[in-house]
């Protein structure tokens, strides 16, 4: 968990924030334009943090909206392909749904640590349906002029979250019981695909094998393989920067806008890049393989029985160096490693994960 809460620190913000800490209104549309209209019927998931003016000093103030942002890929899938954006193993992947948990701001004066704001709450949105122009979730206003560190959290969702409209009560109460951070539901489609679970935890019933094999392995047609994942990655993300210029600057009477963006396609990186994402490849036969009744449908169980060295896809293609989950143990493990890294800020610009800071 991140630590957000800072009992010494001088609060930025001169009382609390002045609307309900869970927005009365959970049926919120995703249209970002509430959060300029001042009114009560602008609340839903967008959190107007006030801070009274009076008393702050003669430096002047404006706002900040925060965004959450999803790389195009959750929302537009990823083609098969030769290119270096591409799956590059024949497989096409789409996401129905990219459930996350994220919030938990702790936003600080570069200048002071201990002139920090906290904006506390969580939201569980489906990314998948987040429009182009992102999803505001915070309105901070009254933050002095300067400029101000930027961390955010993808945490374990609790009963104290708030559901955005595009998330089901069942989704949002699975995520809930179960302590997720993510619930993906994602489909992979080829069509020569094929899936080729470990032998020794294959369970093929009536299925046929095709006649290759992976390793030792027989293989199996599937053209289609779906995979539903609910996964714990609680995660604090930041300081984060672009270009090595630290999170965000606030002008007197200006409105800054950030954006927390969700990356989409670390499940598929042959590895975990600790800066640039340009040397990765991304492969997807090995989720494939996982199906191991071949029902059709990748499960967390599935991914939970299959240590990383039963699957003879897991080659020298795969580096499994700064993980930030060791030791992979299973597929599951490896699965909720690779959404660890996921979050970065103002599109690719990037946040330590937990405190471990990238190698530029
Ligand atoms: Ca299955």
């Amino acid at each position: 968990m991140s630590n957000t809460s800072n009992p010494n620190a001088t609060k930025e913000t001169m009382t609390r924030p002045t609307s309900p800490t869970t927005p009365s209104t959970p049926d919120a549309r995703m249209n970002p334009t509430p959060v300029w209209r001042p009114s009560a019927s602008a609340a839903g998931s967008l959190l107007l943090l006030g801070a009274a003016l009076t008393g702050c000093g003669a430096e002047g103030t404006g706002s900040l909206t925060v965004l959450l942002e999803a790389e195009d890929v959750i929302t537009s899938g990823i083609e098969a392909g030769d290119g270096p954006e591409n799956i590059r193993d024949g497989w096409t992947v789409t996401f129905d749904r990219y459930i996350a948990a994220v919030g938990a701001l702790d936003i600080h004066r570069a200048s002071n640590e201990d002139v920090d704001v906290d904006a506390p709450e969580v939201f569980v949105v489906d990314v998948a349906q987040v429009p182009a122009t992102g999803l505001a979730l915070f309105q901070l206003d009254g933050l002095r002029a300067g400029r101000w560190e930027f961390n955010y959290t993808t945490p374990a969702a609790d009963e104290g979250a708030t559901r955005h409209a595009s998330v089901s009560q069942a989704d949002y109460d699975d995520m809930v019981a179960n302590g997720w951070t993510y619930l993906i539901d994602g489909t992979l489609r080829n069509p020569s695909g094929q899936s080729c679970p470990p032998v020794a935890l294959a369970t093929p019933g009536a299925a046929v094998p095709n006649g290759n094999v992976s390793g030792t392995s027989p293989c199996y047609d599937a053209t289609e393989v779906r995979f539903v994942v609910g996964a714990a990655a609680d995660t604090h993300y930041g300081p984060c920067e672009v270009d090595e210029v630290p999170g965000f600057a606030v002008t007197s009477g200006g409105s800054t806008t950030v954006a927390m963006t969700l990356h989409g396609d670390h499940i598929f990186f042959n590895g975990f890049p600790e800066s640039t994402e340009g040397g990765v490849t991304r492969l997807a036969q090995w989720l494939a393989d996982c199906d191991l009744n071949l029902d059709g449908t990748v499960t967390a169980e599935e991914l939970q029985a299959i240590a990383p060295s039963q699957l003879a896809e897991l080659d020298d293609r795969f580096q499994d160096g700064g993980s930030p989950i060791t030791p992979l143990d299973t597929m599951y493990t490896y699965f909720r490693a690779q959404l660890k890294t996921q979050g970065h800020f103002q599109g690719e610009g990037e946040c330590p994960v937990d405190g471990v800071g990238h190698v530029h």
